[in-house]
């Protein structure tokens, strides 16, 4: 996924950002938050299904954090139609990973929620919810710390690195720490 977010301290419009576009945070769950991505070969499974998703619908994906059960992202789509985009990844992450476990049919997802990110006037949501995607890694036990956190490799956080540095990251972290989203299913 090439056109992941780029923090940019002081710019008023990062690049890549069109913000006649919408903007979601996005966050789906396996059926009885089963584990069926738990390997890598699973995972990238459904990390393929998502870029050819993203091509098909020309969104650009800015943020991204894969787990055995679930998935959050930061996307932007050039309409409002999210439902067909995610039904796409759920339907084909679904078949693909059905033919590999010989379980045909085989109901894979649960739901999805939505966020519509408002970020007409401010970017300090689409900053939020890259904290949070930065906080995920140590939110499921991954690791116990942001160094190890932004290494985390089946999301956009290596990328991220590359592109503002860890320095860049860390700000971002700092500036707009993780709140408690227990009470927001979406966020979880
Ligand atoms: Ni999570």
């Amino acid at each position: 996924m090439e056109d992941v977010y780029i923090y940019q301290k002081d710019k008023h419009r990062p690049q890549h950002l069109s913000l006649k576009d919408s903007f979601y945070f996005l966050t789906a769950h396996t059926i009885d938050d089963i584990d069926f991505f738990d390997d890598d070969i699973k995972k990238k499974i459904l990390y393929d299904v998502i870029v050819h998703a993203q091509t098909l619908y020309h969104a650009k994906i800015f943020g991204y954090v894969l787990w055995p059960d679930h998935y959050h992202m930061i996307v932007q789509l050039p309409n409002t139609r999210i439902d067909r985009f995610v039904n796409n990844i759920h339907s084909y992450s679904a078949k693909y990973l059905n033919e590999l476990d010989c379980v045909p049919g085989r109901r894979v997802w649960y739901q999805y929620w939505d966020r519509f990110l408002r970020i007409q006037y401010s970017l300090d949501d689409l900053y939020r919810r890259m904290s949070y995607i930065m906080h995920n890694p140590i939110k499921h036990g991954w690791c116990d710390s942001f160094d190890t956190a932004i290494t985390y490799p089946w999301s956009s956080m290596p990328k991220w690195v590359t592109m503002v540095g860890k320095d860049g990251l860390f700000e971002c972290w700092t500036s707009y720490p993780v709140i408690d989203h227990s009470t927001d299913y979406a966020a979880q």
